[in-house]
């Protein structure tokens, strides 16, 4: 190794400290094998190092074949593999999650709620860790209502708060609850935030996320099988979540940020909005209008990536 002086040793071992996936779990390390039941991937039937070990985003959204668009997009923009290779499903032996794969970029799909998305972080967080992956980030791209947005424009989130507006999340462990810390990492919003804008295609907005157990009584929405509430009492709901730093409101955003920050990876959350909230309850826009508004944080994404890897 060539001598080097003493700030440039120190730029170095800076650019190459490497932060690994913290799994706060005792237990894990007296397991001789660890399957990854819902993924369809095991330490004792797949080499994870081999695999994944080279992963450094795992991009992640509700629908499956958001996400299958999303490595076709992905692996362009960044020209790996040839026009119109295929990625295939790297749990393609379970429909409960799929998952795709470009070089650096992981795709899931996370169903819908925070059960669905906390089952599938636990067990990707575990995939990272048997990987000996470093350097993660783990951002959501999903869709949400918006509170006094024009519809199409895209939530980065600072802080995901519950019902009552609180930056935490209730989990039940034990019988007992424990409440959870939700706020997403600053860096790396501001980061985002600043694509958004590079990109100049859209409006991208910081703000806080009201994460919700239901779409429709969750929600203040009106139109649910049941609601038990009148259009004044959901107006003022609304508003005051608006008052309290509310731009969007969605169902998994909370779970991101709580498992991010337990397990010390960067975690971030960017949501479209279908419809102003403010507005009414039901999502009216066309299929092509929703598509094109789906693909916005999927661009921010790409483009962001593209930017961490030198190639913007
Ligand atoms: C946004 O959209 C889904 C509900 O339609 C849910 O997954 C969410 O957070
Ligand atoms: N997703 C939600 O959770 N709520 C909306 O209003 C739209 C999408």
């Amino acid at each position: 190794m060539t001598s080097t002086g003493t700030a440039e040793k120190k730029e170095g071992k800076q650019q190459s400290k490497e932060t690994s996936i913290h799994v706060p779990n005792p237990h894990l390390q007296n397991m001789r094998e660890d399957v990854l039941y819902h993924l369809a991937l095991g330490t004792g039937t797949h080499n994870l190092p081999a695999l994944f070990g080279d992963i450094k985003f795992v991009c992640t959204g509700g629908s499956p074949l958001r996400m299958k668009a999303f490595i076709i997009y992905i692996a362009k923009e960044l020209a790996i593999g040839n026009p119109g290779s295929d990625f295939p499903n790297l749990c393609a032996a379970t429909d409960r999650y799929a998952m795709y794969k470009a070089g650096p970029v992981l795709a899931l799909s996370h169903g819908i709620g925070m059960p669905s998305i906390a089952i599938m972080l636990h067990e990707v967080i575990k995939l990272l860790h048997h990987a000996n992956c470093s350097n993660v980030v783990i951002i959501r791209m999903g869709t949400s209502g918006g509170i006094g947005l024009e519809p199409g424009s895209v939530v980065i989130t600072k802080q995901a708060v519950n019902a009552s507006f609180k930056p935490q999340l209730e989990q039940t462990v034990l019988g007992k609850s424990v409440f959870r810390n939700t706020d997403l990492d600053e860096k790396l919003a501001d980061e985002l935030l600043d694509c958004g804008k590079e990109l100049h295609q859209f409006n991208t907005v910081i703000g806080n996320t009201l994460c919700t157990l239901d779409f429709y009584e969750g929600q203040a929405r009106l139109d649910g099988a049941i609601c038990s509430y009148t259009e004044d009492d959901k107006m003022k709901y609304l508003k005051a979540a608006h008052e309290a730093g509310v731009k969007n409101i969605e169902m998994e955003s909370g779970t991101v940020a709580a498992m991010c920050n337990l397990t010390g990876i960067k975690g971030a959350v960017l949501c479209v909005t279908l419809l102003n909230r403010l507005q009414g309850d039901q999502i009216t826009s066309s299929h092509e209008v929703l598509l094109e508004y789906e693909e916005r944080p999927q661009k921010l994404v790409g483009h962001f990536i593209k930017k961490r890897l030198g190639k913007k």
